[in-house]
């Protein structure tokens, strides 16, 4: 975590992930207090030139959630093709109004929506790289010929979806920046610790949103 002050720079971007209402209270895989980020990244975005949301956009039958897998639970694991997968509740399916972006989520500028998850034999956390981490989404291709530098994150959820995807824009070469008080995490096994490790192991940076100028 650094507390000294980050100038945000017209070369920067706000990657906003999976503000969606199955992540929040109500919704199908909601995550602790998810709803709360929505007024503070309304703010941050304000201080970035250049804002791409994300969003989980997963066919029914997916292969993330558990009633594919008979006699699997939600937030168990299980093994497919690539290895082992975190099984989900059903969420974010397509068309569905929990896939939907949260209506108070107000950043009309944001550039890009990016939708991930939509191959039904593969999940995605990551906005670059989908779970079988070969498939990409060509997020690092549109960044690269737009010519940003950094990343910074906020969203759902900081132990997956944002930390996966800081995790891979690290080792793509960005410079990546989660925004810690931005992000909720759902908190399952010891996701939180590994993510965390992981920050530390690959050099992604987190922060609070009140070290942001601009
Ligand atoms: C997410 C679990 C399953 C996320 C998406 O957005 O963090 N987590 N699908
Ligand atoms: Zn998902």
């Amino acid at each position: 975590m650094t507390s000294s002050a980050i100038d945000v720079r017209p070369d920067d971007v706000l990657l906003v992930i999976d503000v969606q209402n199955d992540f929040c209270s109500g919704g199908k895989l909601a995550v602790p207090d998810g709803e709360a980020v929505v007024p503070l990244i309304n703010r941050i975005a304000g201080s970035f030139e250049h804002v791409i949301l994300t969003q989980d956009w997963h066919p029914a039958g997916h292969l993330s959630f558990a009633s594919t897998h008979p006699g699997k639970a939600p937030f168990e694991s299980g093994d497919v093709s690539y290895g082992k997968q975190t099984l989900w509740p059903d969420h974010c399916v397509q068309k569905t109004s929990g896939a939907e972006l949260v209506s108070s989520l107000h950043i009309p500028k944001a550039e890009l929506i990016l939708r991930k998850g939509f191959r039904k034999e593969i999940d995605s956390y990551s906005a670059f790289f989908e779970n079988d981490r070969k498939t990409s989404t060509g997020l690092a291709g549109y960044l690269s010929e737009r010519q940003f530098r950094r990343v910074f994150l906020a969203g759902l959820a900081y132990d997956f979806c944002v930390g996966f995807s800081a995790i891979d824009a690290r080792r793509l070469g960005f410079e990546a920046i989660v925004i810690k008080d931005a992000s909720r995490a759902i908190d399952t096994g010891d996701s939180l610790e590994t993510i965390e490790k992981e920050f530390q192991d690959t050099g992604v940076v987190t922060i609070s949103s009140n070290v942001l100028t601009n």
